[in-house]
Parts: structure tokens; sequence; C-alpha cells
């Protein structure tokens, strides 16, 4: 069926989009650029105090801050639209222990039977091993999971999941972006058939005798280069 479409120059042309989306104005009033740019330096600061913690208080988290990050995350961008996230919270002390069972026993596999010395070589700096008690203690797991393959799968869920942990830390909670390889065993002991787990995020207060390693954030200059002098 063919469609009449105003364009921007008024011209009205046929075009053939059964399904297209009603276009709304989106004309958000514009922000002076001091404060935007003010908003740009706090909205840094936050971020830059961000930690993946991996030793967790088990102090109660409430639902609404999982559901507030969910939301956050929801909102990301995705390739055409196609929203292909899903986000699995449990609380369950049970479904816990049985995660961090089925999790230690690939991180074993990892540490103790794989041959990376690239990967373990990074890895021993962090001092990380098969042991994954924070999967029992902290409060909540969340687990993203991306669905059918659509278009920019892989780069939508992980906007989302980026989107998800700053939302998470704007609320004082910390997490760790955990990724035991291969993690199937959530498709499975969630109940979530046809769907790939992407993340598994613990989720909660940092420990009251948490430590992190002394990383540094790389210099501003590695991170972005202003091409404008090629052209
Ligand atoms: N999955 C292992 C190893 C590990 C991998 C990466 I990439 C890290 O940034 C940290 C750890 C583990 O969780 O110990």
């Amino acid at each position: 069926m063919n469609w009449p479409k105003e364009s921007r120059t008024g011209i009205v042309r046929e075009v053939t989009r059964p399904h297209r989306h009603p276009f709304i104005p989106y004309t958000p009033p514009r922000l002076p650029i001091e404060d935007g740019l003010g908003r740009g330096r706090a909205f840094h600061r936050l971020l830059d105090e961000r930690r993946s913690v991996r030793w967790f208080s088990p102090d109660p988290v409430p639902e609404e801050a999982i559901a507030l990050a969910v939301q956050a995350a929801n909102t990301a961008p995705s390739g055409a639209h196609q929203q292909p996230w899903r986000f699995v919270a449990t609380r369950s002390p049970d479904l816990k222990r049985r995660i961090r069972a089925a999790a230690e026993e690939e991180e074993r596999r990892f540490y103790h039977e794989r041959e990376i010395p690239d990967w373990h070589a990074a890895l021993a700096r962090l001092e990380t091993d098969a042991d994954k008690e924070f999967l029992e203690v902290a409060p909540w797991l969340v687990v993203a999971f991306a669905q059918k393959q659509t278009y920019y799968t892989n780069e939508s869920v992980g906007i989302a999941c980026g989107f998800f942990i700053a939302a998470l830390h704007s609320m004082g909670l910390a997490t760790l972006t955990h990724t035991p390889n291969p993690m199937t065993f959530l498709t499975d002991l969630l109940g979530r058939d046809g769907e790939r787990p992407y993340i598994l995020f613990p989720i909660g207060y940092p420990a009251d005798d948490c430590e992190v390693p002394d990383l540094h954030r790389k210099p501003l200059a590695e991170a972005l280069t202003f091409a404008d002098g090629l052209a």
C-alpha cells in the first residue's frame, strides 16, 4: 500500500512503507552550552567514581532499584529499534547458589585447564580466581540476555548494559560485568530458551571491607583523537 508522505520541502511523494512509524516532533529546548558543559563535567565526575566490585555487602536492595536500572537500559538505541535484550533478575538464595556452582565449574576449567597465556597474565594482576562467592553474597543477580539475532544485536545489548551499569552507579549501587565462559548454563537455569546470556551482573552495595585494584583510566589523549588536522 502506498502512503503519501510530506517531505521537509513540503513535496508530497508516494512511499511504500506500510508499517511506517508515525513521526512526532522532537524539539527539546536547547540547553545553554555553559549549562551543558557543567552537566557533562558532573556526569563524567559521577562515572569516574564507578569501580567494578567483587566484594559485596549482603544488605538488601529494593526491587525498584533494579526496575529503574532496567528502565534506563531499556532506553538504549538498538539496531532497527529491535530492542533485542531481556534482563532476568533474581534474589532467590537457591537460584543464586545454583548459578554460583555452575559458574565456578566453568571458571575452574578456565583457570586450571585452559591454556590462554596472555589472558591469564592480564588477569593475574587483578588476582581473580575461580571462587565466585559474590554470586551468592550480592543480594541480586541480573542476567542480560540477547534475544534472537537481528541487526547489531551484540552492539545493542552492549549499549543497553552500559546504560544499566551507569544507572546502578547513579543510585550508589555496585556491580561487576561477569562473563563466565561459556555461560549457557544460565539459559537453562533461568528458563530462557532461545536467548543468549550476555552478561551476569551481581548487584548490591560494596562490602564494608571491599577493596579494588588501584587501576587508572587511560589518559584522554589515548582515548580521543581529533582528526581535523588530517583534512
Ligand atoms: N571469567 C573469569 C576471568 C576473567 C575474565 C575477564 I575478560 C576479566 O575482566 C576478569 C576475569 C573470572 O571471572 O574470573
